[in-house]
């Protein structure tokens, strides 16, 4: 089950060729996808050979393997996770039933809008990041966005196997509509909010993969979970390939603001301007903005959809065999931030239809986590500043608080003290202009732009200075 088949048209392991339905439904597809990777991925670059690193198994032991691929040649296709044998649905009304080898059809419906939900964002992040390519840092940088993209691509794949596999000619057409659909465009946008905000610079991409991906992270975790034992199968591979994403996010900023603290040590100030870097409260606006718009993707803070992905076994929570409890949530309840008038309280709600903010709340320990690894760069440079999450209510336009006006440090503030205000706290047009003024491409091995840091060490075992896009 590990090995990989690479020898068919789509390499899998799910035995494909024994299911010859599956099979010409993606073989019909794959070349629609192929368009689509042309149109919108990465631009200027895909006839060029970048370094990546492709799936030769999924076990835990080196599923991996590097060397120079074309883009439009990388071999996307369909890879789960091992089964486990006897698994169960592990929580909700179904507990303690054999995991669902088909979906259930009272589900299907419900099933169905959570697995396009999640493919969506998968293409919606390359389209996102198909400029970024002509103002790479360096080749290393560059590097790692493709393979960022490609890797996207495949997570694509991934769900659009489960479409085509289980929901028939409704998964056809969603596999379709998913190939349709645009960040950003107004008549046919990407579904959730944060995958329609355009990533125009490097700034925004490393804080994207930090936040949003992260998101990512969370929200496969309690999909892997899953009492339909296909999707959790295909969840856990992909949350193998959604770490280095994450990685690519903190390590590019913990770069920035290393430089950044190297030049206020060099030209002792703190405004960087006069000499090409990016200072950290410019950082710190963008982290604010990435990151309420991240908090975004969770929902509602009260859910009746939450509730109902739980009680019917379709999504569990983070780590959801580890947790000590009834895995029913039926009488317990959870602690939630609600607004009471101009005032943010917590309060006592069911469990049940709080599940999207608990997650929310192991998604915030986790980004406090990365920021605190920044901010030991940041003491051990000798700079006394330290870069903070903004509060939960701030900038928000998903859930309760996007009812009010929220400064970073959670105060509701009036909507004439966010006007005034705001420019401070997120990027305005001239931070943005500023940033924009310092992306110009890198692209002589071992050379890095001068806002930005060289990473400890190169890719697999490859120096930094290797020649990880040919550009040729
Ligand atoms: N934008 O009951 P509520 C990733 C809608 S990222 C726009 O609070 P629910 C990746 C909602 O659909 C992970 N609309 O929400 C990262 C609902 O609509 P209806 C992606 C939103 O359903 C980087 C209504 O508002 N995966 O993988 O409990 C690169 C009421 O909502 C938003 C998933 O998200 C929004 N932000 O939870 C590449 C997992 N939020 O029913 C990839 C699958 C809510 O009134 N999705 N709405 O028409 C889910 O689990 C749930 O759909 C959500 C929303 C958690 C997103």
């Amino acid at each position: 089950m590990a090995g990989i088949d690479y020898t068919s048209l789509i390499p899998n392991n799910v035995a494909l060729h024994e299911n010859r339905r599956l099979q010409r439904a993606l073989e019909d597809w794959q070349p629609k996808f192929l368009d689509w990777w042309q149109d919108m991925g990465p631009t200027g670059f895909q006839a060029k050979e970048i370094y990546l690193r492709t799936a030769v198994s999924v076990d835990a032991k080196g599923w991996a393997q590097f060397g120079y691929v074309r883009m439009p040649e990388y071999r996307w296709g369909i890879f789960l996770a091992e089964p486990e044998a006897g698994r169960q649905v592990n929580f909700g009304d179904h507990k303690g039933q054999p995991a669902w080898q088909e979906v259930p059809g009272e589900y299907r419906g419900t099933l169905r809008r959570l697995i396009v939900t999640q493919g969506d964002t998968e293409p919606a992040s390359v389209e996102q990041q198909c400029h970024l390519g002509r103002t790479s840092p360096s080749l290393y940088d560059l590097r790692n966005l493709f393979q960022v993209n490609v890797e996207e691509g495949r997570h694509l794949w991934a769900m659009v196997y489960l479409l085509d596999a289980h929901f028939g000619r409704d998964g056809r057409e969603e596999s379709e509509a998913l190939l349709q659909r645009r960040s950003g465009n107004a008549d046919k946008p990407r579904i959730l909010g944060a995958f329609n905000e355009p990533t125009p610079d490097w700034l925004s991409f490393f804080m994207f993969c930090f936040f949003t991906d992260r998101d990512g992270k969370y929200q496969l975790a309690s999909l892997a979970e899953s009492g339909f034992d296909p999707l959790s199968q295909t969840c856990r591979f992909m949350l193998t390939e959604e770490a280095h994403h994450m990685f690519v996010g903190e390590a590019g900023i913990m770069r920035i603001v290393q430089r950044a603290c190297e030049l206020m040590r060099e030209h002792k100030t703190d405004d960087l301007r006069p000499h090409g870097g990016i200072d950290l409260r410019l950082i710190q606006k963008y982290l604010n903005f990435h990151c309420s718009v991240s908090l975004d993707l969770f929902g509602s803070e009260i859910s009746t959809n939450a509730a109902n992905f739980y009680t019917t076994g379709l999504k569990g929570r983070f780590e959801e065999t580890k947790k000590d409890d009834d895995h029913q949530l039926k009488d317990a309840a959870y602690t939630v931030a609600g607004l009471d008038g101009e005032r943010i309280t917590v309060r006592e709600e069911a469990a049940l239809v709080s599940l999207n903010e608990r997650l929310r709340d192991d998604y915030v320990a986790d980004c406090a986590r990365g920021v605190a690894r920044w901010n030991e760069v940041i003491r051990k440079l000798g700079i006394d500043v330290e870069l903070t999450l903004p509060h939960r209510a701030f900038h928000r336009a998903i859930g309760i608080f996007s009812e009010v006006r929220v400064s970073p440090d959670g105060r509701v503030i009036s909507q004439a003290e966010w006007d005034a205000r705001h420019g401070d706290w997120l990027p305005n047009e001239d931070d943005k202009a500023y940033i924009q003024s310092l992306m110009h491409p890198v692209t002589e091995p071992g050379k890095f732009a001068n806002w930005i840091a060289p990473p400890p060490r190169g890719i697999n075992g490859q120096p930094v200075d290797f020649e990880y896009v040919r550009l040729g």
